[in-house]
C-alpha cells in the first residue's frame, strides 16, 4: 500500500481522557467531592439535560473493557488523569488504598495490552475541601499539590514514564475566575491572574520533585491548549490586539514552563493595569529552573482577534476583553454543535511556532477532536457513520504531517476522545468518541471513525 502521509516510526497513536469525565463512582470507595461533584449537587440546572458526573462512562468499573477496545483498535498509548479527590480524599494526608488499587490496575492493564500509560495529575478537578480554603488562590493548596504529585510519582513512576502536571491550566482560570463556566464562578481579573500564577508555581514544584526522584527514563511536561491568535488584518491596532490575546492566553503559561521566564510585555501589561500577582522571594529561581522535558498540545479551534470597536464599559469589571474584540471571520468553517471554528492549519502553525521560538521542544498532539450532537441519526447498519469526524482528523493529520516533514519535533497524536464522555457543563450534549456510549445500558459500539483509525494506526499513516 502506498501511503501519502506516513508518520515517523514509533509515533504515539492514542487517545486522551480525564478522571471526572470518565470514571463515574464519584462518591464511591472513599472518594471525596471535587468542584464538579459539588457544583452539580448545588446547581444541577447548569448542566446540559441535568446530567452530572456520578456515572459517566463508568471507567472505574469498566476499564478492562475499554482498554481491550483500545487494543482492538491498535492504539499504543493512552493519557488519563488521576483524581486527586479519589487518591487523597482530604486533599492532603492519608492516601486512599482503594484508589491506589484502582490506578495500579489501570496502569497494569494498559501495560499488559502494550498500551503506554501517560498520566496527568490535574484535569480541572480541584478537591472541594481545598477549594473551600481558596483553591489555587491559596499557597497552602500549592503545597498540598506538590505533596500529591510526589506521592503519584512514587506510587506509579516505576511503570509510568510520561507525566503531565496539568491539562490546560488556563481553562480553570478562564472558567472559574473570568467567564463563569467553572466553579467557583468568580469574575475577577486580578484573582484570575493570581490563580494562573500559583498554578505555574505548583507546576514548577511538581517538576522539581519529579527531577529529584530521578525516575528512570521518566519525562515530565504539561498540556497546554495553545490556541493560535490570528489578527483580523495587518493593521497595527489589530496586530496589537492579537499580540495581547496571545500573551494572556498562550504565553502566560508557555513561556514560564518552556523558557523559564514570563514575557516582559505581559508583566508590563499587568503592571499598568494593577493586576500583578503576589509573589514570594524564591519563586523567580523556581521558575527559571525546572523546565519541562516535553509538551502536550491540545488544539480544537483558533482564536481570531481584532482591535476593540468601542471603549470598554467603565462600570463593568476589567476583563481580558478590554484589550481586544473577538473576530468572527466571514465564511469560516464551523463545528456548529460546539460553536467552534474548524481551522486545520492551526495545528501546523502551533508546531512551527514551537520549532522557531521554543527550541523545537519535543511535543505531541495531546487532544484534537470533534464533538457532535445527536449522532444516532447517522446510524447505518448499527454503527454511527461519522464521516465528518474522519475528515476532521484526516485534515488535521495532513497539516501535522507537513509540520513533521519541515522538522517539527512532534511525536504523536491523541484523539479526544476514545469513548463518548461527560463534557463538563455540556454533559453528554456533544459526543467526541471513536466509540459510542449508550448512557442507559453502558453498551459500547465502535463508530466508523474507530475502524478508520485502526487502519491508520496499522499503516502508521494513510
Ligand atoms: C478540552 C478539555 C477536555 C474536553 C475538550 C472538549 O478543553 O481538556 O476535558 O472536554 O476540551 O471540550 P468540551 O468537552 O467542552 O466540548
Amino acid at each position: 500500500m502506498i501511503l501519502k502521509y506516513e508518520f515517523p516510526k514509533g509515533f504515539w497513536w492514542g487517545s486522551a481522557a480525564s478522571a471526572t469525565q470518565t470514571e463515574g463512582s464519584s462518591d464511591k470507595d472513599g472518594k471525596s467531592q471535587n468542584i464538579w461533584d459539588y457544583w452539580y449537587s448545588n446547581e444541577p440546572n447548569r448542566f446540559f439535560d441535568g446530567v452530572g458526573p456520578q456515572v459517566t462512562s463508568d471507567f472505574y468499573n469498566r476499564y478492562k473493557e475499554d482498554i481491550k477496545l483500545m487494543k482492538d483498535i491498535g492504539l499504543n498509548s493512552f493519557r488519563f488523569s488521576i483524581s486527586w479527590s479519589r487518591l487523597i480524599p482530604n486533599g492532603i494526608g492519608e492516601v486512599n488504598k482503594k484508589a491506589v488499587e484502582f490506578y495500579n490496575n489501570v496502569v497494569n492493564e494498559l501495560i499488559d495490552n502494550n498500551i503506554e500509560p501517560f498520566i496527568n495529575l490535574f484535569h480541572f478537578d480541584m478537591p472541594m475541601i481545598l477549594q473551600n480554603i481558596g483553591g489555587w488562590e491559596n499557597r497552602e493548596v500549592v503545597d498540598a499539590y506538590e505533596k500529591y504529585a510526589k506521592i503519584c510519582f512514587e506510587l506509579f513512576g516505576d511503570r509510568v514514564k510520561k507525566w503531565f502536571t496539568f491539562n490546560e491550566p488556563i481553562v480553570p482560570v478562564e472558567g472559574g475566575y473570568l467567564y463563569d463556566f467553572h466553579y467557583p464562578n468568580v469574575v475577577d481579573f486580578k484573582r484570575a491572574v493570581q490563580v494562573a500564577y500559583n498554578t505555574v508555581i505548583a507546576h514548577k514544584r511538581a517538576v522539581k520533585e519529579f527531577k529529584n526522584l530521578n525516575i528512570k527514563n521518566g519525562k515530565i511536561g504539561i498540556i497546554l491548549n495553545l490556541t493560535p491568535s490570528y489578527s483580523r488584518s495587518n493593521n497595527p491596532a489589530d496586530l496589537k490586539a492579537a499580540y495581547i490575546a496571545d500573551l494572556l492566553f498562550n504565553r502566560s503559561f508557555l513561556d514560564p514552563v518552556v523558557k523559564g521566564e514570563y514575557p516582559k510585555d505581559l508583566i508590563e501589561l499587568l503592571k499598568q493595569n494593577n493586576l500583578l500577582p503576589e509573589v514570594q522571594k524564591d519563586d523567580k529561581k523556581l521558575i527559571e529552573n525546572n523546565k519541562i522535558d516535553f509538551i502536550g498540545i491540545n488544539y480544537y479551534q483558533p482564536r481570531r482577534v481584532k482591535a476593540k470597536a468601542c471603549m470598554p464599559n467603565p462600570e463593568a469589571p476589567i476583563l481580558p476583553d478590554n484589550f481586544f474584540d473577538n473576530y468572527e471571520m466571514p465564511g469560516r468553517k464551523m463545528n456548529v454543535y460546539r460553536g467552534w471554528e474548524i481551522y486545520e492549519k492551526g495545528i501546523y502553525d502551533i508546531a512551527i511556532n514551537l520549532k522557531e521560538n521554543y527550541d523545537n521542544i519535543e511535543s505531541y498532539i495531546s487532544e484534537n477532536g470533534m464533538g457532535v450532537q445527536n449522532e444516532e441519526r447517522f446510524i447505518k447498519d448499527g454503527i454511527i457513520e461519522d464521516d465528518y469526524r474522519i475528515d476532521f482528523i484526516k485534515e488535521h493529520l495532513k497539516w501535522l504531517h507537513k509540520a513533521i516533514q519541515e522538522g517539527c519535533n512532534v511525536k504523536g497524536y491523541h484523539i479526544w476522545t476514545f469513548i463518548d464522555n461527560w463534557s463538563w457543563t455540556n454533559a453528554y450534549k456533544n459526543r467526541y468518541g471513536l466509540v459510542q456510549l449508550d448512557l442507559k445500558t453502558q453498551k459500547r459500539t465502535l463508530k466508523k471513525s474507530a475502524y478508520w483509525m485502526k487502519e491508520v494506526v496499522k499503516n502508521n499513516g494513510f
